[in-house]
This record gives C-alpha cells, sequence and structure tokens, in this order.
C-alpha cells in the first residue's frame, strides 16, 4: 500500500522522502512514524543514502497537537516509547548517510528529528525551535542529547528553557547544522549532498556515522580500539581497493559500496 502521510522515490541510489502533511507543517502522527520506519527499513535494503526534507513551507511541527487536545491524558512515556525513540534510533542505527534538507520551520520533534540526522542544511528563512516548554513539556526523540553535544550546554539550556525561535544561520553558526542554502536551492543542494554520499564507500561512511556516535560517550582508549577494527574491515573492503587503485591510476574511483 502507498504511504499517505510521506512521498517517496529511489533515484541514484538515493531513497527521498519527504513529509507530506503540509497543511499541519508536516506534523507527526502515528501513521507518518510507521511509514517513515519503512522507508528508511526499505532505504537501508535498496539505497546507498537518504535524503529527507519537507513538503510546503514547514520542514516538520512535531507531534501533532491536534490529536492530543481532547481525551484523557496520553501516557506521553509510551508515545515516545512506541514511536518517537524507534524513529530516532532507526535513524542513528542506519549503515547509511541521512542528509535532510531543512525546508521550513523545524518545532519540537521536528527539530529533534533534523538533529539526527548525519547532515543537515536549512533553507536560509527557516527556523528551529524547541518549542516543548510552550505547551508545559520537555525536549525529546534525542534533543537533550543532541543539542548540549552541538551547540555546547549554555545554547541547549537557553533553547530548551526558552523556547524561542532560531534562524538557519544560528543554527549554522551554533553548529547544529551543515549548511545554509538559499531558500530555492535548499532541497537541489540537499539532494545533490545525498546523491554525492551514495556514490561514495558505503562501509566507510557507515563507519564513520558508527565512530563519531561512539565517540560520545567512549574513552579515548576504547575509541581507538573501535577506529582500529572498523579500518580493519574497511581494508579488506572492495572500495578501499578501488580508492588506491583510482589513486595510483590518476583517475576517479567508482566505489559500489562493496
Ligand atoms: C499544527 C502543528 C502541530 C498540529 C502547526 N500540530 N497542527 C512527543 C510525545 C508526545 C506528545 C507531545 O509531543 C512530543 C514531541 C513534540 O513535538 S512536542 C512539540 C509539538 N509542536 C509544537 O508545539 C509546535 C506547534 N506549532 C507552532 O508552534 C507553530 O505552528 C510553528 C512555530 C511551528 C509555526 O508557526 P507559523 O508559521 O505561524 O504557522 P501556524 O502556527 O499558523 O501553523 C500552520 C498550520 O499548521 C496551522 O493550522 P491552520 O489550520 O490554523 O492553518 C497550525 O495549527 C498547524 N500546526 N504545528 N504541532
Amino acid at each position: 500500500m502507498s504511504p499517505t502521510t510521506i512521498r517517496t522515490e529511489l533515484s541514484d541510489g538515493v531513497a527521498c522522502i519527504t513529509l507530506n502533511r503540509p497543511d499541519k507543517l508536516n506534523a507527526f502522527v502515528p501513521e507518518m512514524h510507521a511509514e517513515l520506519r519503512a522507508a528508511l527499513a526499505e532505504a537501508g535494503r535498496n539505497a546507498r543514502a537518504v535524503f529527507l526534507t519537507g513538503e510546503g513551507r514547514g520542514f516538520c511541527a512535531g507531534q501533532d497537537l491536534g490529536q492530543r487536545k481532547d481525551g484523557p491524558p496520553a501516557d506521553l512515556g509510551e508515545t515516545l516509547h512506541t514511536l518517537y525513540n524507534p524513529l530516532i534510533r532507526d535513524i542513528r542505527a542506519l549503515p547509511l548517510p541521512v542528509v535532510c534538507a531543512v525546508n521550513g520551520v523545524a518545532a519540537g520533534a521536528g527539530m529533534s528529528l533534523a538533529l539526527a540526522c548525519d547532515i543537515a542544511i536549512a533553507a536560509r528563512s527557516a527556523t528551529f525551535l524547541q518549542a516543548f516548554v510552550k505547551i508545559g513539556l520537555a525536549p525529546d526523540s534525542g534533543s537533550t542529547w543532541f543539542l548540549p553535544k552541538l551547540a555546547g550546554a549554555a545554547r541547549a539550556r537557553g533553547l530548551a528553557m526558552l523556547g524561542g525561535k532560531i534562524t538557519a544561520q544560528q543554527a549554522l553558526d551554533w553548529g547544529l547544522i551543515w549548511a545554509v542554502a538559499d531558500d530555492d536551492k535548499v532541497k537541489e543542494d540537499g539532494l545533490a549532498l545525498a546523491r554525492h554520499l551514495a556514490a561514495q564507500p558505503t562501509k566507510a561512511l557507515a563507519a564513520i556515522k558508527r565512530a563519531i556516535d561512539a565517540a560520545a560517550t567512549n574513552t579515548l582508549d576504547a575509541q581507538l580500539d573501535l577506529e582500529r577494527d572498523a579500518q580493519r574491515e574497511l581494508g579488506a573492503s572492495v572500495d578501499y581497493r578501488e580508492g588506491v587503485a583510482a589513486f595510483f591510476a590518476k583517475r576517479a574511483p567508482k566505489f559500489e559500496g562493496r
């Protein structure tokens, strides 16, 4: 059955995923979680990079609050446990680079989603906000982990406690994202980055992703061991052989992701 809350397309080794609830600034509903996770799993089988963006003027406004305003209070811990946390874990565990083009506002868990991606590029007019505190919540979906690591504790506290918007340029200056692009170029540029990555040594990219994540909690000793083990594996890869051969032949390498 085709998805209803996202659009997907596979081209040039890139799984392109577009969040597609533009009227709600692509806010999350359970179907979107399920469809997004299925698309990531599919990418893991068929693609060499993922490109994620939003339809319309927003990237993602976090949880769809319309689903939360009536009825008895939901167990939000359960929502995180069953929907958001698995999604963030899937992104980090996927052995492929995930590039996101933040085409507009990224709020609440929508901002967490952008932070969870490997490379985030944002439209000049995009904004980022930790909207949680404005509705009586604390940041989730990894934001309390990503923010202090990327931007430092002072900025993390300010963003989370004040809940104010920052611009794409500020997000760049604070180390939250990789680049800013003109609004009409952000998707094109993001897709070009994803296409570039899809033609790179996929196993090496996966090892880089794993190693940088592990560095967040490892000692230097443990990290040196991890680097040794990863390099041992990569040294036996087809792409390493190709990379070295291409270097000496003074030609561009043709990496196969093996
Ligand atoms: C929305 C939403 C939205 C529904 C805009 N829901 N309709 C996890 C565990 C479980 C539960 C709780 O949450 C979490 C994680 C979270 O993500 S908590 C944080 C949830 N998100 C927010 O609090 C953000 C709420 N949205 C906003 O503050 C603003 O909409 C932002 C700053 C994102 C954009 O502002 P504007 O550009 O001024 O747009 P707008 O407010 O006019 O929104 C456009 C439409 O989208 C509007 O609908 P309408 O029918 O009036 O045109 C909004 O109601 C709708 N929308 N966010 N999260």
